[in-house]
């Protein structure tokens, strides 16, 4: 029995840092014709977080070493980018990655949307397009051979634990303080600042939540209209019984990408029920 315990806190060791970076283990390499490999995981305990938006972590250039994604930005939610105190990669929450990455060896690498237009699909978390470094040239995040998947969004701490990621709160109000659990709704909206989170809609104002805008009835079909933001993802369910949550279904329609647009519409046949209720859900990509 002695000798399974060094055993064992062998293996919790390694399970502690697995969990910290977000680069799925099967699909971690970039690379650049003038580097080669660049694996997304690092040592794996500090490789590379990709996040709601931000990242923080280390990618590994087995010829470059150490690529810094950054260490958290000041204001807690983006990198300003023009601090040296305050640098990284940033993420808008639609899949953009823009702002610098840093590797001692090698210098800046910048994540830029004019050309390389590096980005994280929402849906599968696979990384496409190109970063450029001035001495290394361009890296790409996708090709023939491999690519970088991140398994999910980082939403980083919530110190207040109240549910809602710091990043979140201090981009909307610029504190910790004024938002809080489910409970509390700081604009009296309807929408706790909690939903207001899962939406992102703004927990400030009063006119911006999710909800159903308009409902059609016409020859068995019903057409559901409802408010959308171009960082989350939305599902359309009906129920014969609003008070029945185990009532209610999914429309069919899945899970759906935002249009670009400030709402969706859904064509959804006529139930049989005297009575048909709807409602639409957000959900936040990449956030299991
Ligand atoms: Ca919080
Ligand atoms: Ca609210
Ligand atoms: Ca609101």
């Amino acid at each position: 029995m002695k000798a399974l315990i060094p055993l064992m806190l062998c293996m919790l060791t390694v399970g502690a840092g697995f969990a910290d970076t977000t680069v799925d283990a099967s699909n971690p390499y970039a690379y650049g014709a003038n580097i080669g490999w660049i694996n997304a995981r690092g040592d794996i305990a500090s490789g590379a977080v990709f996040g709601q938006s931000y990242c923080t972590g280390y990618l590994y250039s087995a010829n470059c070493g150490w690529i810094s994604l950054g260490n958290g930005p000041t204001n807690g939610w983006r990198y300003s980018n023009t601090a040296a105190d305050d640098w990284g990669v940033n993420h808008d929450g639609t899949g953009s990655l823009t702002g610098f990455a840093y590797g001692a060896n090698i210098g800046w690498i910048a994540f830029e949307q004019t050309y390389g237009q590096p980005r994280v699909d929402l849906l599968t978390g696979n990384l496409s397009g190109y970063v450029w470094g001035a001495n290394v040239g361009w890296i790409s995040l996708s090709n023939a051979q491999a690519y970088v998947q991140t398994t999910r969004l980082d939403s980083g701490p919530d110190s207040d634990a109240d549910g809602i990621p710091d990043f979140w709160e201090m981009k909307q109000v610029g504190d910790l303080a004024t938002l809080s659990g489910a409970g509390h709704d700081e604009d009296d909206d309807g929408a706790s600042d909690t939903d207001e989170y899962s939406s992102d809609t703004d927990p400030t104002d009063i006119n911006s939540s999710l909800e159903i805008t308009a409902l059609e009835r016409l020859d068995g079909t019903n057409l559901v209209t409802w408010s959308i933001e171009p960082t989350r993802f939305y599902k359309l369910e009906h129920a014969s019984s609003a008070s029945n949550n185990a009532d209610w279904g999914d429309s069919g329609h899945g899970i759906m990408s935002p249009e670009l647009a400030d709402e969706m519409t859904r064509e959804l046949a006529d139930s049989a029920q005297t009575s048909q209720f709807f409602r639409a859900r957000a959900i936040v990509p990449l956030s299991p």
